[in-house]
């Protein structure tokens, strides 16, 4: 249990839902939930607002697969996995990682950073030394920092993504903009990689990536009337996916109506857009999330 070192950090508490760890951060400026399974961010709630984040209401807390929502960290690589048996978007989001700090920063924001380390275990899936930090910072702003430390003598590649799960209304009513220009692939269709010429709807399934796209995007929640910012550093992918009501149902995790309360655009460096972390380096992948009403 992460509480020994840690309970008296302003702010702090702990618990356990099951098996799974949870932190949660209050502050003046917004609260959030985080959880050492896999690292990942379950709740993000500015003060006077919906949480930013959905969690499926079918989630399983036991450990054995990762919770379903928040904002799962995919690494080192994103999708399905080249070798057989392994798990899809890599495996740290099936790790216990450790919380190595919580922070107060002179903004008003609340810092924690946890890390998972390679170990024999991993290094039987993935053969390499590495750190994987995450920093988050809850305050006005929600911001991870993904950092991967090289710990070896050789480069190593990775393709990664913070898988985030936006709370929304209703997909139907749900523009993402600021993916024209990217590549986009349509993992839905077998059709070959185009310009991404229009801002993306997402109904009534999506299951697309945008290559080369670097910049920021917004997604326009019409029925929540608000729009959430995604700005980003070092990453040059995003990923836009509902599985709408068909797909939906091969999740035993996810309800079958409950396509209708998320929408996940995802920030990372994927597919073609492959990360060279030279030996005994690091990278960083930076994503900061505002939400605006109206
Ligand atoms: O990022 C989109 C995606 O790759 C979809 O194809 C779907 O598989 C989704 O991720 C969820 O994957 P998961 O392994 O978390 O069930």
């Amino acid at each position: 249990m992460v509480a020994e070192n840690f309970k008296n950090v302003l702010g702090a508490t702990f618990n356990k839902r099951d098996g799974v760890e949870l932190i949660k951060i209050e502050n003046k400026y917004s609260s959030a939930i985080i959880t050492t399974l896999g690292g990942s961010v379950l709740s993000y709630t500015p003060k006077h607002q919906q949480d930013l984040l959905w969690v499926s209401k079918s989630a399983v807390y036991d450990g054995s697969k990762p919770i379903r929502g928040g904002i799962p960290v995919c690494w080192p690589w994103f999708g399905k996995a080249d070798e057989q048996g392994l798990p899809a978007h890599g495996f740290v989001r099936n790790m216990i990682w450790q919380l190595e700090k919580i922070e107060q920063y002179d903004n008003g924001a609340t810092g924690v950073t946890l890390v998972c380390e390679s170990d024999s275990e991993t290094k039987k899936i993935w053969p390499y030394e590495f750190k994987l930090s995450l920093n988050v910072q809850v305050g006005i702003y929600l911001t991870l920092n993904l950092t991967t430390q090289n710990l070896n003598d050789q480069d190593i590649e990775i393709t990664e993504a913070l898988h985030t799960y936006f709370s929304v209304d209703d997909p139907r009513g749900v523009v993402v903009q600021g993916l024209e220009g990217s590549i986009h692939i349509d993992k839905l269709e077998d059709s070959a990689p185009e310009i991404q010429r229009e801002t993306v709807e997402v109904y009534p399934a999506k299951d697309s990536v945008y290559l080369d796209q670097a910049g920021k995007a917004l997604i326009e929640d019409k029925g929540n009337n608000r729009r959430m910012v995604i700005e980003k550093r070092n990453s040059r992918s995003s990923v836009v996916w509902n599985p709408g009501p068909e797909i939906v149902k091969g999740f035993t995790d996810i309800d079958d109506d409950a396509w209708l309360d998320f929408v996940c655009v995802e920030t990372g460096n994927v597919l073609d857009d492959v990360v060279t972390v030279a030996a005994n380096s690091e990278h960083t992948l930076s994503v900061q999330y505002l939400i605006l009403a109206g």
